[in-house]
């Protein structure tokens, strides 16, 4: 990708592009399709065809940083374990969404929270938001628990309304690239003996991650462009 098509903010970037690719799990109907094109595009479009399963490429800056995100988000409709783990292997960071007004969205997190550990070990990136936080009369789910629930996991935690606020919505997102980076760097460090090249092995190229998916998911593939410059 031309480096000249990302927004210009003003500022020096540094660095190659790092490509990470983020898998949006949860119960149907807790808000993925709404959360994903809200960070995406900016937007809140209420309603969503829920058989929707798709990929969305996003570019934008992160401390200065370029980051392409590679985003699935899932139906998550009557999901079996098997399919879900497909959808899994093929993440490096996970956001598990429930809402806030739905305590059975909220009894699956744990559930999925296994699947991620069982497929990919108990490091991986993960983040927990409990969605729909505009609906606070309708809350079934007590911030307290959510939070418990995140250390007892040891994931990250928000409680956003992606109805009512982008920034709350991209946060999630940039919170999760941070826990990927540093996980990242962390196993790197682990990795590299004293005498083996300090290369990174170069990332999966994206034809290959459609093949990867074919099997997975109905393969669409949106790239949507970035609406502005988000973090400038
Ligand atoms: N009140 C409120 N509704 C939301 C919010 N996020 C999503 N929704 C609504 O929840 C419904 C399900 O959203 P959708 O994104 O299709 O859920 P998915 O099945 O998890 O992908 C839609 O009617 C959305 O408009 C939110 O933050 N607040
Ligand atoms: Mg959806």
């Amino acid at each position: 990708m031309a480096a000249g098509r990302f927004p210009v903010c003003g500022r020096k970037t540094s660095g190659p592009t790092q490509t990470v690719k983020v898998v949006v799990l949860g119960q149907a109907g807790v808000g993925k399709t709404a959360m994903t094109v809200r960070f995406v595009t900016k937007r809140f479009i209420g309603d969503y065809d829920p058989t929707l399963e798709a990929i969305y490429h996003h570019r934008t800056f992160i401390d200065d940083n370029p980051v392409q995100f590679e985003v699935l988000d899932t139906a998550g409709q009557e999901e079996n374990s098997l399919a879900l783990e497909q959808k899994i292997r093929w993440g490096d960071a996970f956001v598990i969404v429930y809402s806030i007004n739905d305590i059975c969205s909220f009894e699956e997190v744990m559930r999925i929270k296994f699947l991620i550990n069982h497929t990919k070990g108990p490091n991986t990136p993960v983040t927990l938001a409990g969605n729909k936080r505009d609906l606070e009369l309708d809350r079934m789910v007590a911030r307290l628990d959510g939070e418990k629930m995140a250390d007892t996991l040891g994931c990250g935690f928000s409680e956003i309304t992606t109805k009512e606020s982008y920034i709350e919505v991209a946060r999630v997102f940039e919170g999760l690239y941070a826990r990927w980076k540093e996980q990242t760097l962390t196993k790197d460090v682990r990795c590299r003996s004293p005498k083996s090249s300090p290369k990174l092995s170069p990332r999966p190229h994206i034809r290959r991650v459609k093949n990867l998916l074919k099997s997975t998911t109905t393969g669409k593939h949106l790239d949507v462009p970035s609406f502005g410059a988000n973090f400038c």
